[in-house]
Formats: C-alpha cells, sequence, structure tokens
C-alpha cells in the first residue's frame, strides 16, 4: 500500500504544502494515542473552563488544541492558525504562506463514552490582497487549497482533497504510517439514510420540518421509500458514514437560541467538510446558499448546514424553495 507523501507527490502537491499535511497528521497520532489509552492517560472528563463557543472544555480539547498549533507554528510554513478552542487567532512565521483552521477535537462530548471524535482542518493561503489578523481567515470555502479530518475511530483514518478527489488513509500503528485505502471516495447521488438530531425538530424551520416528516412517512408517504436515521453526535463521523456509503446530513438552524440559531462553525466544520463532500460528487448547502460561496465576516461564525447526496439534497432544498418562511440569521 502507498504512503502518503508519495501520493502527494504524485498529486503535485507543493512540498511545503505537503509537511503541513504531514504535520498535522504527527499531532493526529499522539491524539490517536492518548484517545485510545481511555482513562488510562489521565486526559478523561472535563475542565472547569469554557471556550470562545461556551462550550465546556474536555481535557483532551486542551491537550488536541496545544499539540496542533505548537506543531504547526514549529514548521515555520504556517503565517497563522484558527481554531475551535482559540479566542483569537495564532500569529505564526509572517513569512510563511499557509493559514490553518482546525477543530482540534470535533465530538468531543463522545471521548467520556467511548465514542468516536475527530480532527478537521482546511487550509488557505495568504490572500494576496494585504490583510492581516482576523482579515487573513475571512476567505470563502472555494478558496481552500486542502481540507480533512482525522476520524479516531476502530481505526484512526485520514480523509483528504486537495482539490482532485478525495482519498481516505489508514494509520498502520506497526510502522506508524498513514497508508492508501481509498484511492477515490465518492458518494452515490442517491440514498435512504439521513443523519440529523430529532429532538431539536420542533425548533426547526417549516421547511425542515415537512422535508423530515415526509422522510418519516416512508413507503407509504411522498417518497415513496423508507428512510433509516443515525445521529453520532459527531460531524465527522457522520460525514464520514455518508462519504462511505451515501446519506444526508444536517444541523440546521434552529429557534431555540434566537441570538444564535446555528451551531456548527463555518471556517473549520462547514468549509473542510462542504470541500470533501463536493470533491466526492455531493452537494453541501445552507438551505439558501451554497455553503463554500459564503463570505465569512468573522472566524467562529457558524451556519446551517445540509449536505451529503446529491439528489438527496437536492430534494431537501425543493422543500426550501417552495415553503415560505422566517430565515434564521446564522
Ligand atoms: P462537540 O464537539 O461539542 O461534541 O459538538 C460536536 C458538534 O459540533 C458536531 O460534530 C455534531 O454533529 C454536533 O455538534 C452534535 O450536536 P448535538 O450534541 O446538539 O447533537
Amino acid at each position: 500500500m502507498q504512503r502518503l507523501i508519495p501520493v502527494l507527490n504524485s498529486d503535485h502537491v507543493p512540498l511545503h504544502l505537503i509537511s503541513v499535511i504531514n504535520t498535522l497528521l504527527t499531532a493526529a497520532k499522539e491524539i490517536s494515542h492518548r484517545l485510545h489509552q481511555g482513562s488510562l492517560a489521565g486526559t478523561l472528563g472535563s475542565t472547569l473552563d469554557e471556550n470562545i463557543q461556551g462550550e465546556t472544555q474536555k481535557k483532551l480539547d486542551i491537550v488536541s488544541n496545544q499539540l496542533i498549533k505548537n506543531m504547526l507554528l514549529e514548521t515555520g510554513l504556517v503565517h497563522a492558525v484558527a481554531s475551535e478552542e482559540e479566542d483569537d487567532i495564532v500569529m505564526g512565521n509572517p513569512d510563511a504562506r499557509y493559514l490553518v483552521a482546525y477543530d482540534p477535537l470535533d465530538g468531543s462530548s463522545n471521548i467520556d463514552i467511548n465514542s468516536s471524535v475527530g480532527t478537521i482542518f482546511s487550509i488557505l493561503q495568504k490572500p494576496d490582497h494585504p490583510a492581516e489578523g482576523k482579515e487573513l481567515f475571512l476567505q470563502t470555502g472555494d478558496e481552500q487549497i486542502a481540507a480533512g479530518y482525522i476520524l479516531y475511530g476502530p481505526s484512526t483514518m485520514l480523509v483528504l482533497t486537495t482539490g482532485k478527489g478525495v482519498r481516505a488513509y489508514t494509520l498502520d500503528h506497526t510502522v506508524g504510517e498513514f497508508l492508501l485505502t481509498v484511492d477515490s471516495l465518492t458518494i452515490p447521488h442517491d440514498t435512504q439514510e439521513f443523519a440529523i438530531n430529532m429532538s431539536n425538530q420542533r425548533h426547526w424551520s417549516t421547511p425542515m420540518q415537512a422535508y423530515i416528516r415526509d422522510l418519516l412517512s416512508g413507503v407509504d408517504g411522498p417518497r415513496g421509500k423508507n428512510f433509516n436515521m443515525r445521529w453520532n453526535a459527531a460531524m465527522v463521523s457522520d460525514v464520514h458514514r455518508i462519504l462511505t456509503r451515501s446519506g444526508l446530513f444536517s444541523y440546521p438552524a434552529d429557534s431555540r437560541k434566537p441570538e444564535q440559531p446555528c451551531k456548527l462553525r463555518l471556517l473549520y466544520e462547514a468549509n473542510p467538510m462542504s470541500f470533501l463532500v463536493e470533491q466526492a460528487g455531493g452537494r453541501a448547502t445552507t438551505g439558501y446558499e451554497r455553503i463554500m460561496s459564503l463570505q465569512p465576516t468573522h472566524i467562529h461564525q457558524r451556519c446551517s448546514v445540509i449536505m451529503g447526496s446529491r439528489n438527496e439534497v437536492d430534494a431537501c432544498l425543493e422543500y426550501y424553495k417552495s415553503i415560505p418562511c422566517e430565515r434564521f440569521d446564522c
């Protein structure tokens, strides 16, 4: 099986970008080891702190964030990083060109129940126009030059795109290398599986309520077929299932918190996952706009997310087009 670096070389990925990706994987191997040690590593459980998102930080959230941040900045190849666990961006080498936005441990509420979690990353370049500080990261998802995730599941897998399709690699713990295990991931255009947190159903907008209602009506309803549901409470794990066997994933805006109707973050969750999904032949939308066309206004901006099998996302969008309703302002 091919190792990661020769594969990226064959895709003509610039050497410095390969080095940034490889550094992320070095941090990921350490995170994978600590996760698989479980309570033996003494890093389970929560801290008394909250991150800028207002979420209680798990010990491994902090450890993972520090590992990734320090390793990336030590390369001298990274101009700045933006992290879910950092209030502001962290500057690196002013002469370097790469920007890395990441969620160090997505799904961290799953850590203490020994369920899958992951690291999500998005790589941009310093913009040609003069920009500094947070403005550096305020680029649309179409500007991404690479994106991926490491899924810490029964096996540790890297799923990566550099704009030439999507490949999957599996960590061989015996040699410490990520080996190519899927040369081209493509999402089937149709599906009978969806992923959404049904407990929020009464808070969704009318179009999403109508769409899900019709899925649940099954073969006797307007869709004329039965659907299955999955919800892993970790976007990285739910999207991996969709990349592997089809599906629709959604975390739509809802009315629970009028001041914060959306949960998922644009820069380091929705955009990298949208890049992967589109490269695999799927669609990624807010219900009204293509996610990778959104112009960010701040680094922790959130957005509504509907992504996966293209024909199923299109079917969902028909409800948004045909049912007038108030739009949540994420
Ligand atoms: P955590 O990282 O706080 O566990 O949140 C994970 C997440 O951002 C995303 O990965 C999941 O799809 C979603 O939240 C789960 O949210 P609910 O807990 O509301 O279902």
